[in-house]
């Protein structure tokens, strides 16, 4: 297999690293490596700063409506390849392409869409104060942002941070991670093609330790927005702290899926297996702690089970297949530490890999199929820490008080579903439990418009909406008096 080799965009032209060293990039259905990304240092962030420095000026003098322009020409860009990039990110993330196609892609268009009219929507307050007073607020963009984003959903995730910045006024640094570098690499292609204003928006790749500590510490940047694992996201709050930057952390999760006995059993059941196995567990809202009312316990784990044998797992670039590989095989690793973990802690796990049959191109890929974990207790490390794998646990309760109390003795505070046909429970259940995140009776719909984003190790600093733009602005109010 022919072994491709991604470059950096800086300035509006794709550049090889300055120092001519390479990371090798592996496909996880194989464990082959099929290309080589630039492992940049600190003279490649810099070059990309100098670029977006030098275009802000530009950039942010423009008016919205022409912002608005470019990043429609983007998400259109996006549009017309949208099979291209599916079988990208396919292949770079081990994802079925099936969701790549569905889901990935096309949220990535439409972050790019949502954020190109919500350009031309921005606005900001005044208040009159007195008869002969006003207050008015200006939002003024920062400057060159840093753009962190993370393996599990790359196109999508870095669109979702690039999209505000650049709606704002901002000249953006991006830093995909250097697992899955693929679909970063062929937007900037995509930029050159409808000819991006140069050093608006510079792609660096490679890795956390060297280019994402040199973009993020840089004192020319002045927001960054992460996303990523919660000791990253610490590491980097502190590497900045004396800097005083913006800082927006989206990290990890270990959400809640609350099961009530008056809920649409079957429903629930549907949702709980694709809450806590779609992209291999491998998202930050999945729903990888599940509690289910005594009364339905035991129907509802034989009901999971039978769900649970009837999700494909295969190849991903077949259409049929549902459930994929899991990122690399250092993560593959530490998923299976935790089965291994959960053993130790007395827990019993319901399924097994090994009836697993994978085509011949795959037996080298890192497989694990969905496991469900029964009889561990909420304070064991299986429940608290976040796996990040297709691994789910199960708990039963019996009063809404107490799985409330079991839901929020946790560190995370991300998401949470809760399923009930009780309008009086819905609403006390989703203003008492910890999470930025709830939904009721679904999971994982999303209004752009929605602030986006987790309490406690899960984060600070919302992103959605307005609010995303808002972040990437300096906010200062005007007093008039005109007496
Ligand atoms: O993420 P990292 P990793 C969780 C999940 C996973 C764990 C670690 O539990 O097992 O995090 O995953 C960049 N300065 N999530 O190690 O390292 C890095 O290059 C600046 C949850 O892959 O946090 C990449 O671009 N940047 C999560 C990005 O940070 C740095 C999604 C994320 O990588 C850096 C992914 C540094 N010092 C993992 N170190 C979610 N919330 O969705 C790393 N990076």
């Amino acid at each position: 297999m022919s072994v491709i080799t991604l470059d950096n965009y800086i300035n509006g032209k794709l550049c090889p690293p300055t120092n001519d060293q390479y990371l090798d990039n592996v496909q996880p259905a194989t464990g082959q490596v099929y290309s080589r990304l630039p492992q940049s240092n600190e003279q490649d962030v810099n070059n990309a700063l100098q670029a977006a420095q030098k275009a802000f000026p530009q950039w942010s003098s423009l008016n919205p409506g022409e912002r608005s322009h470019w990043l429609q020409k983007l998400a259109d860009a996006i549009a017309d390849n949208h099979e291209m990039l599916a079988q990208a990110e396919s292949k770079d993330t081990g994802k079925p392409i099936q969701l790549t196609r569905t889901v990935d892609i096309q949220r990535a268009h439409d972050n790019l869409r949502f954020f190109a009219h919500a350009a031309t929507q921005f606005s900001s307050e005044s208040h009159a104060t007195n008869p002969r007073t006003i207050n008015y607020t200006l939002r003024q963009p920062l400057g060159p942002v840093a753009c962190i984003s993370p393996w599990n959903l790359p196109l999508y995730l870095l669109t979702w941070k690039i999209a505000p910045a650049l709606a704002a006024g901002n000249t953006v640094v991006a830093k995909p991670s250097e697992v899955t570098p693929y679909t970063a690499y062929l937007l900037s292609q995509l930029c050159i093609d409808i000819g991006f204003p140069a050093g608006v928006l510079n792609i660096v790749h490679g890795t956390g330790q060297q280019a994402g500590a040199a973009l993020t510490t840089h004192d020319d940047i002045k927001a960054i927005s992460f996303t990523g694992g919660t000791e990253t996201g610490i590491a980097i709050k502190q590497a900045t702290l004396r800097q005083h930057k913006k800082i927006s952390l989206e990290l990890g999760g270990k959400n809640p899926f609350i099961v009530f006995a008056d809920c649409d059993f079957k429903q629930a059941v549907e949702t709980a297996c694709r809450a806590a196995f779609s992209n291999q567990g491998q998202i930050c809202l999945c729903g990888s702690r599940i509690y289910v009312e005594d009364s339905i316990y035991d129907d509802f784990v034989a009901a999971m089970i039978e769900r649970m044998k009837q999700l494909n797992v295969g190849d991903p670039i077949d259409p049929k297949v549902d459930f994929g590989a899991l990122v690399s095989a250092n993560h593959l690793a530490k998923v299976q530490s935790y089965l291994d973990l959960a053993k130790a802690e007395g827990g019993e796990i319901l399924t097994t890999n090994q009836d697993l049959e994978l085509p011949i191109r795959c037996q080298e890929g890192y497989f694990l199929k969905p496991t469900l974990i029964i009889g561990l207790n909420n304070q064991c490390r299986s429940n608290q820490e976040e796996i990040f794998g297709p691994v789910a646990t199960i708990q039963k309760f019996s009063s809404q008080s107490e799985v409330l109390q079991l839901a929020n003795d946790s560190p995370y505070g991300l998401a949470a579903s809760i399923w009930t046909n009780d309008l009086k429970r819905a609403h006390q259940m989703s203003s008492d439990i910890e999470a930025g995140i709830v939904w009721v009776n679904c999971w994982l719909l999303r209004d752009l418009r929605t602030p986006f984003g987790g309490m406690k190790a899960s984060g600070m600093g919302r992103e959605g909406g307005f609010e995303a733009m808002r972040f990437f602005t300096e906010c200062k109010n005007v007093c008039i008096n005109y007496r």
